[in-house]
């Protein structure tokens, strides 16, 4: 049986305030909300404050990257072991706008996924097609080699405990979601691509949608049996639009 998850990836906004007032918010609104793991994901500066902040209550706290090396002369990176350190238990992986802005190769993504298990994190993988390869066909075909990358490093047992957010690039802040339907397909696919290394493994991992997931549309994509929750952008810097897409998943 999968309990859905619902993470917010805040990306680059945010301050001390917001910080504050967006936690105390989703506080108040989930105090009662049983069914549905919820995540954060501020910027790095603004973890240790979530950390704090979400003492007490259900929510966890994640990053939104890490360096693939633990420790050392890599000026400008937060690793597995600080994050773990401070108390934060997820990361997402290999976002499309770190494959596209920081050119993260599927290879990179893999290590860092790797460096997170040894570690105890949970990661998020994210992938998922752009527009072009969609429109040429090829959107299973990037899905599985994202995911292959994953196995081919670590075995598929790496994917125990983990979790996978589809993103369709062309959907992420564009306001233009995937129909439940289309979200669903692509999720059965992944499922099922992981299934024939270890079925046990393909009905327990986590997949979670996102891309321009809001109030409105969450609650019929979460009714598709793949769809185990939301990686959620712009609609997580609200508590109220956050709240009514984490109650749609419980
Ligand atoms: C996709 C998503 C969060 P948004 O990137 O990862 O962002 O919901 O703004 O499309």
């Amino acid at each position: 049986m999968r309990h859905p998850l619902v993470m917010g990836n805040w990306k680059l906004n945010g301050s001390q305030q917001l910080t504050a007032d967006l936690i105390n918010g989703l506080r108040d609104a989930l105090a009662d909300v049983q069914g549905c793991k919820v995540v954060i994901a501020p910027p790095a500066l603004y973890l240790t404050q979530a950390v704090a902040a979400v003492e007490g209550s259900e929510i966890g706290v994640g990053a939104q990257n890490i360096d693939v090396n633990l420790s050392g002369a890599f000026t400008g990176e937060t690793s597995a072991e600080m994050l773990k350190d401070i108390g934060v238990r997820y990361v997402i992986l290999g976002h499309s706008e770190r494959r596209t802005y920081h050119h993260e190769s599927d290879e990179l993504v893999a290590k860092k996924f790797a460096i997170m298990k040894q570690q105890g994190l949970i990661p998020v993988l994210c992938i998922g097609e752009t527009e072009a390869e969609n429109e040429a066909g090829k959107t299973e075909e990037v899905c599985a080699r994202q995911i292959d990358a994953v196995i081919t490093a670590q075995g598929v047992d790496a994917f125990k405990d983990a979790v996978i957010a589809y993103e369709p690039v062309w959907a992420i802040g564009t306001g233009k979601s995937a129909t439940p339907a289309q979200a669903q397909a692509v999720h059965k696919f992944i499922r099922e691509h992981i299934a024939k290394q270890n079925s046990d493994v393909a009905q327990q991992v986590i997949i979670q949608y996102g891309g321009s997931v809001n109030d409105k549309n969450a609650a019929e994509l979460f009714g598709q049996p793949d769809i185990d929750g939301a990686l959620v952008g712009g609609a997580s810097l609200k508590a109220d639009a956050f709240s009514v897409i984490v109650k749609a998943a419980a």
